[in-house]
């Protein structure tokens, strides 16, 4: 089954949205398989963010995701790649339409609240990053029959 790395954001943290993103996506019918609160490293967080290091913003997209702890997440299900990217809304939270995340709880783009992979290379890259083979828990729900 098809996995994703999510991630709320320190300002997502520190907004007390955790729950609420949470519940999102557990009601949309997807399966959390790994969570924590952490601290990201600025060596972590260099590594995860590298496709954009040479962008103007690096420093402070850095500076940013290391300034508080963050809630990084591994959630299973058909698609969930590209539903948790809808889901999420547009990368500047100004474009993001209302009932997404962003769209509904986002002013600026440097700080839109959640992280979530973009493809099927980068949600197997963030995951091994962020989390160990053990962290991740592989179980059947009942329900998964009706969603
Ligand atoms: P996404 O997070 O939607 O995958 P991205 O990979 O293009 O977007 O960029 C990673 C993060 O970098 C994004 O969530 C917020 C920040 N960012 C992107 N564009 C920015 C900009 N023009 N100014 C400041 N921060 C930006
Ligand atoms: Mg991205």
């Amino acid at each position: 089954m098809e996995k994703t790395f999510l991630m709320v954001k320190p300002d997502g943290v520190q907004r007390n949205l955790v729950g609420e993103i949470v519940s999102r996506f557990e009601k949309k019918g997807f399966n959390l398989v790994g969570g924590k609160l952490m601290t990201i490293s600025k060596d972590l967080a260099e590594t995860h963010y590298g496709e954009h290091k040479e962008r103007p913003f690096f420093g402070e997209l850095v500076d940013f995701i290391t300034s508080g702890p963050v809630f990084a997440m591994v959630w299973e299900g058909e698609n969930v790649i590209a539903t948790a990217r809808t889901m999420m809304g547009a990368t500047n939270p100004a474009d993001a339409a209302p009932g997404t995340i962003r769209g509904d709880y986002g002013v600026q783009v440097s700080m839109n609240v959640i992280h979530g992979s973009d493809s099927p290379e980068s949600a197997e890259r963030e995951i091994s990053l962020f989390f160990d083979e053990k962290e991740l828990n592989n179980y059947d729900k009942t329900i998964s029959k009706w969603v």
